[in-house]
């Protein structure tokens, strides 16, 4: 639409922008991308999310939005080609359960999978296995978590892709084990390579070394 401003405050590799990018990108929709640094907040963000101050912020008309799933909602509402959520209200409130679930539940098992040492690790590596197993199961018969078109689900949980092959080789974790888990290795497959994904997932090497240093932040100190 004339005359309409759109900003969006993002990190290259956060998981919760990379949703708000994609469902733009979906939409058809062009904005202007701030990149936040995180360790030095922009008073630009401190203003915009003075509750969580984290990113994705996404500012339309000057008013802003934050928390990524909210951020769909207001999207899918707002623009309304291209839809990324099913109309019938059953059918939506799934997709926000499992886009919840994924938030609350599998995205903080990965990272204790990734930053505990030890016992902690065994259990958390084992939570998220467990959790990804949900994931798999809502894959069942389709291409696509949204069926055949990309949807909501595909977005909230594209940050995987890259996140659990750096993760597997920092920590051998097998996060992205196509025996185990071979519907999530096919979609994978399959949303990486579609038109609208291919080439906005952050890059490997460059999330690697991201990665690596922030385990490294969370090891306990070495005992003299
Ligand atoms: N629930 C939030 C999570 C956003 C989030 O954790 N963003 C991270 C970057 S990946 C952040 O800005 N962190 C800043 C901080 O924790 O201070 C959402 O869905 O948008």
């Amino acid at each position: 639409m004339a005359n309409e401003q759109l900003k969006v405050l993002g990190l290259w590799c956060s998981p919760f922008y990379l949703r708000v990018l994609w469902a733009l990108k979906i939409k058809g929709i062009e904005y202007e991308y701030i990149e936040e640094d995180i360790p030095n907040k922009s008073p630009l963000l401190l203003q915009l999310n003075p509750v969580h101050k984290k990113v994705p912020v996404l500012v339309h008309n000057g008013k802003p939005i934050s928390e990524s799933v909210v951020i769909l909602q207001y999207i899918e509402d707002t623009w309304k080609q291209n839809p990324i959520l099913p109309s019938y209200p059953y059918d939506k409130a799934v997709v926000l359960f499992w886009a919840k679930f994924c938030d609350d539940k599998l995205l903080p098992s990965v990272f204790d999978s990734f930053i505990k040492q030890g016992e902690d690790k065994k259990e958390a590596v084992a939570l998220a296995g467990e959790n990804i197993k949900f994931i798999e199961e809502e894959l069942k018969g389709k291409k696509f978590f949204g069926g055949e078109e990309i949807g909501f689900l595909d977005l909230c949980l594209g940050w995987t892709i890259t996140f659990f092959s750096v993760l597997d080789e920092i920590n051998g974790l097998k996060l992205s084990d196509e025996e185990r888990f071979p519907l999530l290795s096919a979609w994978m497959d399959n949303f990486s390579n579609s038109p609208i994904i291919k080439d906005t997932l952050p890059d490997r090497e460059r999330l690697l070394c991201k990665l690596r240093r922030m385990q490294e932040a969370f090891l306990p100190p070495a005992v003299e």
